[in-house]
């Protein structure tokens, strides 16, 4: 939970989208949904539809991984495309935009299901793709709104949403982090887990709680772009408030799990990732100046 204090890193993160997926999903496919072989940050079935290698975590060898091009538009596949040539993925035959117009519209849950009944009616079809993971046998509609259903998690400010000065003085640090510390005290359940409260709302169907959370993260987002940051801060203070837009994103689609149940599953492990970084970000806030912040 982005609220809560510095160290209080949750220990059991994985269980309950590994349960959500195993009781939606059959468990290979589950297995196949978190399965990151080569550790790069892009899941093998991801590298499957971004083409690249799922054994190697920089397929064109140009220095940047598949996952850090493919997150700032630049091309895995071209070692002259990257942030350092500056030259940005072309010719691609569906863009950013489109893949996540296509995720908005399309049932994720009922597209995997068509393709793969389609698919088992026609085994020949099979013999072109690897049976032991059915993500090979996505259809191209449904392989791009998954990938554009996770690119809706990847939030990127512009720059001038985030208010910052230059006044880096002991005053304006405290001032800072009182003001951010108090952005959290509104959480509605600050006793809850993030898992607790995703498994209730989940197993009873009540989402109430989740839409509580929903009106605090739309609260705390608009609260992070009034706040004045430190320069020293900018970075991580943006990063956040990225960071807590995504939260609220993951936490509207948890309420899809009625009606698109993949969509829960993918918004889960983006969550984990979300929260995994938060923290180092919680803690870089906190190095950087510990004798403000309240015992
Ligand atoms: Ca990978
Ligand atoms: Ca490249």
């Amino acid at each position: 939970m982005f609220s809560g204090k510095i160290g209080q890193k949750n220990k059991q993160p994985l269980g309950l989208y590994e349960k959500t997926s195993a009781s939606l999903l059959s468990s290979n496919m589950a297995k196949q949904t978190v399965l990151d072989t080569d550790g790069d940050g892009l899941r093998d079935w991801e590298e499957i539809l971004w083409k690249t290698n799922p054994n190697n975590p920089d397929t064109d060898g140009d220095g940047y991984t598949d996952k850090e091009e493919i997150s700032q538009g630049y091309d895995p596949l071209d070692p002259e495309s990257n942030p350092e040539t500056g030259k940005k993925a072309e010719n691609q035959s569906v863009t950013r935009e489109e893949r996540k117009k296509i995720a908005e519209h399309l049932n994720l849950s009922e597209g995997i299901a068509k393709t793969m009944i389609a698919k088992i009616k026609d085994p020949s079809e099979l013999t072109q793709s690897n049976p032991d993971n059915p993500f090979t046998l996505l259809d191209d509609e449904t392989g791009q709104g998954m990938l554009g259903f996770i690119e809706s998690f990847n939030i990127r400010l512009p720059e001038n949403e985030i208010k910052t000065n230059n006044d880096n003085s002991k005053e304006a640090f405290q001032k800072y982090i009182n003001e951010r510390e108090s952005i959290a005290l509104s959480n509605p359940y600050p006793r809850l887990s993030e898992d607790e409260v995703f498994s209730q709302a989940i197993t009873t169907n009540n989402f109430k709680k989740i839409d509580e959370f929903i009106s605090f993260y739309d609260k705390a987002i608009t609260n992070m772009k009034n706040i004045i940051a430190p320069s020293a801060f900018f970075e991580i203070h943006k990063r956040q408030t990225e960071l807590f837009i995504a939260t609220a994103e993951v936490y509207k689609n948890i309420k899809q799990i009625n009606i698109d149940p993949l969509k829960t599953v993918l918004a889960l492990q983006e969550n984990q990732k979300i929260r995994e970084e938060m923290m180092g970000l919680m803690i870089r806030a906190y190095e950087m100046a510990p004798e403000y912040y309240a015992q």
